[in-house]
């Protein structure tokens, strides 16, 4: 490597510190630049989209510097590392939170309005990066965020998907699925690096040597690139800038030329295509599992390229694989890389010949798994053939890590033959399958779940009988969310008058308790009223939005009533409607004076369905067609307005989730492992109306219960209603949700979709396994008392201010800091400040 001495150093230094000055004209100068040199567009016309890309580049210039700057002192230190492995990032847009998270959105505004640009629009113009469906990939972001933030040396590990989560489009009330190309115009975030990358290997033949695992030696097969792109974190109000590595796939170096001679022009170059399929797309399904073996093929590409990196960053100051787990963390965003496990112990044992005890031991050492998941259908389970055929040396090595690890629980259960049935890592006879979180339990030295309540769903049943045998081994690490993209950026009206009123400038958006002093003025008008116009302010950027891409209009002075997540059976956006109509109903059958009592309501249901789930499509339809119906009866005099919100992403998230008043968490309890959603929008003042399920539960003992509109059956007693006969549901049907389908069978709201009708019967046949029928009476009940709250304005104010208040626990940076001291047991690393440099 070239070393360069002190002089050129100091030299090296202060040719940067001129390039990038904090003043207005140097960052004139830079945007101006990238328009010429980087764009080849002229500095004397260019568009909005064009000053968004300059002013990205400038942006990017300083974040390249703070993450070389991180990553040489990390080394230097030889400093412990956490690795984030996740299949999804779902990262929002970037400009205005790496902005705010170097301190310089102002600086940017100013410099960019004195040459006639409006920083806002320019926002605008930016392409939302979506390499994820929903929580899960969003719960990643938020960690990266937290981490830079909290100064802890860590990277993240993905795939840089050509498509991320398709674009939803509503024609004729159905969802339809664009592809989401967001390349198209470039992305000036990534750092392309051609040096860095690896190959990787699918199929060919393996040979042992030695006995036990002995040593393999895999050949053959299909060799392709994993090429690096980096994406730079910036923590907010440090230095310290990690980053996010995400994986392209490209042909192998070797190309055919064999095939190429004999004339196969065209099957050579469809083979090269072929690799480049893996990092195509991003399987669309949110808590259900795609069985693909292009799905494998994306997992193990990602791990294999992530676990050679990792090892090539390790060998940079040690020899010692002892240190291994002690300078490395990586934890598994669910069970979707856990095949990183296996790839580390091949390495180590087939690449590096360490014995097998070492390499299983550096293997526990270094793994965590959080599961974040309770739904059977999304557990992982791969084909043993499929495994076998393209991973044929990972597949012998479960065998393997599998008889060792039954021999110590027959040891230890002597006898119990159902318990080595349920934690074997295969299942079935005949037709064999690996389950991943068995794989994942047993290679991890923690297992997390994602709320309290989830993770004791998981001690006491998913994986009761793994708990048995690792007690220690599981714990919990409730979710949190991001501050600073959910409530600093997207709420600066809110952000204002926190900092104004507990008079501490910026400090509680890196420590979210100290919002708590805020409760103390949810009874002083003066404060109330401020916060009643931020809220204003927000419905009314909302309402713009509606009105600009759905052309609906929709009045200021209702209560916004909003739903959104993915559309999924069991978070019971079907049950929300159903109550719509129920309420349609009865405002259809009441007079002049008692319609007055009723609060109107904007409702907003949005999601995306996974493109092959068709009961959630179907809901989409039911949603569309109630909408219709209600929004064009001028009889009910806009009391109800039901708005689809389309095209649910992170940036219209950043638009509703502060102009909510209500926020729907309705679940059946014990399914939604924890949500994080409910999170933001209790950060923003809005009230949850919400089941004892996930998240709720915490943020209930935190806020209050009696600040919150909760309802339904908790967990056990959907147990008991489950365990009961269709017959004994059937005889207890709701009466107003009897209505309700009668009134949809009767053709209120449109012709009848099928398939809906066929869910509809089932539930009314006793089949109820969301337990809508057991919930809706509660769940009616809730909204009525929402009504009541929403109508003592003052009341209702005093109750979102205490959870504003009250939300600080739901901080991203409290659950880093419980992986950090828990899992991980890494402590923050705080670069040397710039200003030491040289100047
Ligand atoms: C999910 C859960 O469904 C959410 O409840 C959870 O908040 C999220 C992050 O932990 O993970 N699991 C999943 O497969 N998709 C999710 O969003």
């Amino acid at each position: 490597a070239l070393k360069v001495s002190e002089g050129t150093r100091e030299n090296l230094w202060s040719l940067m510190n001129s390039y990038q000055g904090r003043d207005s004209r140097s960052i004139q100068r830079s945007i101006v630049n990238h328009v010429e040199y980087t764009l080849g567009l002229t500095r004397f016309n260019f568009k909005d989209f064009n000053a968004y890309q300059a002013t990205s580049y400038s942006v990017r210039d300083r974040l390249i510097e703070q993450l070389n700057d991180s990553n040489e002192y990390f080394n230097s230190q030889n400093s412990k590392r956490v690795y984030y492995l996740s299949l999804e990032f779902l990262l929002g847009r970037m400009l205005q939170n790496s902005l705010v998270n170097i301190d310089m959105e102002k600086k940017y505004k100013d410099a960019l309005t004195d040459i006639g640009f409006k920083l806002e629009e320019i926002y605008e113009e930016e392409v939302d990066p979506a390499l994820g469906n929903g929580g899960l990939g969003r719960l990643a972001a938020c960690f990266l965020d937290s981490m830079a933030t909290l100064d802890i040396p860590a990277m993240g590990y993905g795939i840089r998907y050509d498509y991320g989560i398709f674009k939803q489009q509503i024609q004729d009330g159905y969802q339809v699925e664009q592809p989401d190309y967001w390349l198209a115009k470039g992305n000036p975030w990534e750092i392309e690096r051609p040096d860095v990358a690896y190959p990787v290997r699918f199929g060919g033949t393996f040979t042992k040597s030695g006995s036990g695992c002995g040593v393999g030696r895999w050949e053959g097969g299909e060799v392709v690139m994993a090429i690096a792109y980096d994406t730079p974190v910036p923590g907010f109000n440090t230095y310290n800038t990690n980053r996010l590595r995400l994986w392209r796939s490209r042909p192998g170096n070797e190309f055919d030329l064999q095939k190429f001679n004999d004339g196969q022009y065209d099957k050579s170059i469809m083979e090269r295509q072929r690799a480049e399929y893996i990092t195509s797309v991003l399987y669309p399904n949110d808590s259900t599992w795609e069985g693909k073996q292009l799905r494998l093929k994306q997992q193990y590409f990602f791990c294999c390229a992530t676990i050679q990196d990792i090892i090539k960053r390790f060998k940079l100051n040690n020899t010692n694989w002892n240190d291994f787990p002690k300078l490395n963390q990586i934890q598994l965003n669910d069970t979707h890389p856990a095949i990183a496990a296996i790839e580390l112990l091949r390495v180590l044992l087939d690449v590096e010949r360490l014995p097998y005890d070492q390499a299983w031991m550096i293997v526990t050492g270094t793994f965590g798994y959080t599961n974040h998941t309770v739904l059977p259908e999304a557990l992982e389970k791969w084909s043993v053939n499929m495994l076998q055929s393209l991973l044929p040396r990972h597949m012998d090595l479960i065998f393997f890590i599998n008889q060792i690890f039954l021999e110590e629980v027959k040891r230890r259960f002597p006898g119990d033959g159902r318990r080595l049935e349920v934690v074997s890592m295969i299942e079935g006879w005949e037709d064999k399958r690996v389950r991943m979180a068995n794989v994942a339990i047993v290679c991890s030295h923690h297992v997390n779940g994602v709320a309290a309540l989830h993770t004791q769903i998981l001690k006491a049943s998913v994986f009761k009988d793994f708990y048995e045998i690792f007690p220690d081994k599981f714990l919990n690490m409730t979710n949190g969310v991001t501050p600073r993209r959910w409530l600093y950026c997207c709420n600066p009206g809110l952000a204002q008058l926190i900092s104004d009123t507990i008079n501490n400038d910026d400090d509680w958006v890196t420590d979210m308790r100290m919002v708590e002093e805020i409760a103390a003025y949810a009874d002083e008008q003066g404060f109330v009223d401020k916060f009643k116009q931020v809220k204003v302010d927000c419905k009314k950027q909302l309402q713009h939005y509606i009105e600009k891409t759905q052309g609906i209009h929709i009045r200021l002075d209702a209560m916004y009533d909003v739903l959104v997540k993915r559309i999924h059976e069991y978070k019971r956006q079907l049950m929300d409607i159903l109550y719509i109509i129920h309420r349609y109903l009865q405002i259809l059958g009441m007079n002049e004076e008692q319609r007055r009592n009723v609060v109107p309501r904007v409702v907003f249901i949005g999601g995306k369905a996974a493109p092959g789930y068709k009961d959630a499509k179907g809901f989409i339809k039911l949603i569309n067609s109630v909408a219709d119906r209600i929004n064009n009866d001028k009889s009910i005099n806009d009391l109800i307005k039901v708005v689809f919100f389309k095209n649910y992403c992170v940036s219209n998230a950043q638009i509703i989730i502060p102009a909510a008043d209500l926020s729907q968490h309705i679940s059946t309890a014990g399914t939604e492992a924890s949500g994080t959603s409910n999170m933001k929008f209790t950060m923003n003042g809005a009230l949850i109306i919400g089941t004892m399920d996930g998240a709720n539960v915490e943020i209930a003992q935190e806020i209050g219960k009696e600040n919150m509109f909760v309802f339904g059956a908790d967990v056990h007693e959907v147990d008991r209603y489950r365990a009961q006969t269709d017959e004994y549901r059937k005889g207890r049907l709701d009466g107003r949700l009897r209505n309700a389908f009668r009134a949809i069978y009767e053709g209120k709201f449109g012709a009848l979709n099928d398939d809906i009708k066929g869910y509809l019967n089932r539930i009314e046949a006793g089949s109820d396994h969301y337990c809508l029928s057991l919930d809706f009476a509660s769940y009616v009940e809730a909204q009525e008392r929402a009504d009541r709250t929403y109508r003592d304005q003052a009341l209702w104010n005093k109750m979102a201010i205490i959870g504003i208040a009250k939300s600080g626990k739901f901080s991203s940076d409290r659950t880093i800091q419980e992986y950090c001291a828990q899992i991980w047991k890494i402590t923050p690393k705080r670069i040397p400040n710039p200003a030491d440099k040289p100047q």
